[in-house]
């Protein structure tokens, strides 16, 4: 590029260096904010990474939400009672709505809600483990509200203090309403505890089947974890895998003696040293598995969505031309 004119000292300087400068400047403002735990929000600049790594957590928390409605929606319509039934109604209602948050904030920063839900349709995007298990029998569905949700809860407690605005306050709400949901599946889980002998191994059996994929929920190893590193140091993610997996084993070895539930782990043993439990390795092969789409209910998980998403095609359309139609009555000359 050829130009007249000169750098000389004590002008404002333009074209690269300045640029340089600029960007030096807004990702020095970006890391002051980090540092002082201060919040970023939508209109904030923010590294490309950054945008990037929340477009991820937060889609696969929403993708996570949504699938999650399946295993227990098979079960709103052979629920046990009238009440069970409601309570199990909103809850799964209420995950629908988690996605909605959720999807909503990832919008925030650019994404687009098509192309996430294209990556989840694909299978190219992840979403929990968890939600590849299969619910057997009733007692499941109180053990997801007990166990899942009480994991899911430790796990997004912290998130309500994740540096980015939207994913935050998003997670503020969702976190009171996963309560109410842990709260009812222990409340599912006691009164058969305290009903018939087959109502008790029902809820056992359950019991042993999920306690260790719930585990895994909070992600591999930290020594494995790909993303802590970075995520912690931006100040996403506040407490790491490990640590976070045993303030839930830690927490839930009184409430299964309160049930009366034994934890299907003979290596789960109090350790006055650590001032924790101690638990038996993990089946990291089997999370592995699941998680790159090979678990016992991913594809039937994935089917039923995209079928879902499919039959909804319709409903998807009416809107968008009830929307062009209002545009249209509420300003005519610029519709037409
Ligand atoms: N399942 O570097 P890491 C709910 C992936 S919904 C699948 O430690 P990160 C509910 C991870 O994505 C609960 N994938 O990752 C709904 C990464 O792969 P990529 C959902 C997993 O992100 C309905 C790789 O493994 N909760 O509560 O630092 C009914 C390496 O891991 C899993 C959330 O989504 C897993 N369990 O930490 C009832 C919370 N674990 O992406 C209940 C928000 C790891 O690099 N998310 N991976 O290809 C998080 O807090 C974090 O993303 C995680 C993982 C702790 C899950």
């Amino acid at each position: 590029m050829y130009t007249q004119s000169l750098d000389l000292p004590g002008q404002p300087q333009h074209g690269p260096t300045s640029a340089n400068a600029d960007q030096a400047a807004r990702q020095a403002a970006f890391d002051a904010r980090i540092a002082e735990d201060a919040k970023i929000e939508p209109m904030d600049w923010m590294p490309e990474a950054y945008r990037k790594t929340l477009v991820r957590q937060i889609s696969q928390h929403a993708h996570s939400e949504i699938i999650g409605m399946q295993p227990e929606g098979n079960w709103i319509s052979r629920a046990p009672s009238l009440k069970r039934k409601a309570i199990l109604l909103a809850k799964v209602q209420d995950e629908g709505g988690h996605g909605l948050y959720l999807y909503s904030a990832a919008e925030t920063l650019d994404a687009s809600r098509d192309a996430l839900l294209d990556g989840l349709h694909s299978g190219r995007a992840k979403y929990s483990s968890i939600f590849n298990y299969p619910t057997l029998t009733w007692a499941d569905v109180g053990v997801i509200g007990w166990l899942v949700d009480g994991a899911a809860i430790m796990n997004q407690i912290p998130l309500c203090r994740c540096s980015y605005g939207p994913y935050a306050r998003a997670m503020i709400r969702i976190c009171k309403e996963e309560s109410f949901h842990q709260r009812q599946g222990f409340d599912a889980l006691l009164s058969m505890m305290r009903g018939t002998e087959a109502q008790r191994a029902m809820v056992q059996d359950a019991v042993d089947r999920w306690w260790f994929p719930v585990l895994m929920m909070f992600g591999p190893p930290d020594a494995a974890s790909t993303n802590s590193t970075q995520t912690m140091a931006w100040g996403i993610k506040r407490i790491s895998n490990d640590d976070l997996r045993q303030k839930f084993v830690d927490a839930t070895v009184e409430q299964a003696r309160v049930l009366g539930v034994t934890l299907p782990d003979p290596g789960l043993v109090w350790n006055d040293e650590r001032g924790h439990y101690d638990y038996s390795p993990l089946d990291w092969e089997e999370f592995w598995r699941v998680i790159n789409g090979d678990g016992p209910c991913n594809r039937e998980r994935l089917a039923t969505r995209v079928k879902a998403h499919e039959d909804g095609a319709w409903v998807r359309e009416a809107a968008l031309a009830h929307a062009e139609k209002r545009a249209r009555r509420a300003s005519p000359a610029k519709a037409a």
